[in-house]
């Protein structure tokens, strides 16, 4: 099997290229930004920017996948406040252009389309977790673009009879993610308190929210066995299944390091609107592919510190 991983110099890319490579025995492509990395020297990389539909046609000609992960994306909530414009050009008019370029070709592969939990927003407390098939209600630019992005998955499928599997991946976390994203920064920020390169104090934005987070490594198993088994113009959760409090995050964190740190909430870390839970029911996932989380919430935060505490 031949995969294609569009977007894949990113925190996800680089677990999912490992995962394809060594545990599924695929054949790899992956596409990366010109000024990005790929430290994978056993795949082929391609310089792509999804804003070029006519050099995405290109890359698709050359390689043939059956299998195209979208992986490429503006992933940050955060950054979707600060500039709403180039998540709309690359979460919504990118992926037509990656749909599109693919319905142009003369075969059907299998398409995986990551999207998020955060396109649920705000979710009733009857609703949760949350199931595929109720309302989405966008609480934040990013979560509206991958709503859209799904909507065009749904349309592309049924429309042009395309063989798109449309995904809500909730929080992930592991090694190697930037320090934009809760867990790392977290876990940056105690490891610099521990060199002596920060004082003792964890700069923190809202810890009442409630988040499901999954281990890249168990994120990325979820990603292979659905682009198999899902059902072409299906939406999948992928996710842990069960919630857990910001604070109660950073209290497991800062229970792994014996310096005695002090929290502060920092204005400039807080959102205009940060949904208070999202919470995945994962029933589809398990019923379609059998799939289990394999790491644990403790294992995953503490190779995250000690990824921070070397690097
Ligand atoms: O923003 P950068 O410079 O880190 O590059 C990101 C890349 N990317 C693009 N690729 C092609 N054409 C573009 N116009 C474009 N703009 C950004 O997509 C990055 O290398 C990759 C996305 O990876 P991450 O930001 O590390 O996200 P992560 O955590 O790997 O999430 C993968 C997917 C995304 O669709 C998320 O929205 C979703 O899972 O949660
Ligand atoms: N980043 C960050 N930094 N978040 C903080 C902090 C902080 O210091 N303090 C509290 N939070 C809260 C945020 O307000 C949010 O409620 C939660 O921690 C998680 O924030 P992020 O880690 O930035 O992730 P996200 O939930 O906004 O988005 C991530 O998960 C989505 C799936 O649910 C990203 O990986 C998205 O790409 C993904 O789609």
């Amino acid at each position: 099997m031949k995969a294609l991983i569009i977007g894949g110099a990113g925190f996800v890319g680089s677990y999912l290229i490992n995962h394809l490579y060594h545990d599924c025995k695929w054949s790899v492509a992956v596409t990366k930004l010109e000024n990005e990395f790929i430290e994978e020297d056993y795949v082929t990389p391609y310089n792509l920017d999804i804003l070029d539909k006519e050099a995405i046609h290109q890359v698709l000609k050359e390689v043939r996948p059956d299998y195209i992960f979208h992986l490429a994306a503006q992933s940050s909530v955060a950054l979707s406040w600060k500039n709403p414009a180039l998540t709309i050009d690359v979460n919504i008019k990118g992926s037509i252009n990656v749909l599109d370029a693919i319905r142009e070709l003369d075969y059907n592969p299998r398409i995986l389309l990551i999207g998020s939990g955060e396109e649920y927003g705000h979710i009733l407390p009857e609703e949760t977790p949350i199931t595929e098939s109720n309302h989405t209600r966008p609480g934040n630019i990013y979560a509206a673009t991958k709503a859209c992005q799904n909507m065009l998955g749904k349309i592309y499928s049924d429309a042009y009879q395309m063989e798109i599997i449309m995904i809500r991946a909730f929080n992930h976390i592991g090694p190697k993610q930037s320090p934009i994203f809760v867990v790392a920064d977290f876990c940056k920020q105690v490891a610099d308190i521990e060199k002596g390169l920060r004082e003792p104090v964890i700069k923190v934005g809202n810890l009442s929210a409630k988040r499901d987070f999954t281990d890249v490594r168990d994120v990325v198993r979820a990603y292979s066995l659905l682009i198999q088994k899902g059902a072409a113009g299906e939406t999948y959760n992928v996710g842990n299944g069960e919630a857990i409090k910001i604070e109660e995050l950073l209290q497991k964190i800062l229970s792994f390091s014996t310096a005695n740190i002090k929290i502060e909430t920092d204005l400039t870390k807080l959102r205009p609107v940060d949904v208070p839970i999202i919470e995945a029911d994962i029933s589809k996932l398990q019923d379609c592919t059998g799939w289990k989380r394999k790491i644990s919430l403790e294992q995953t935060i503490m190779e995250t510190l000690n990824y921070w505490r070397i690097n």
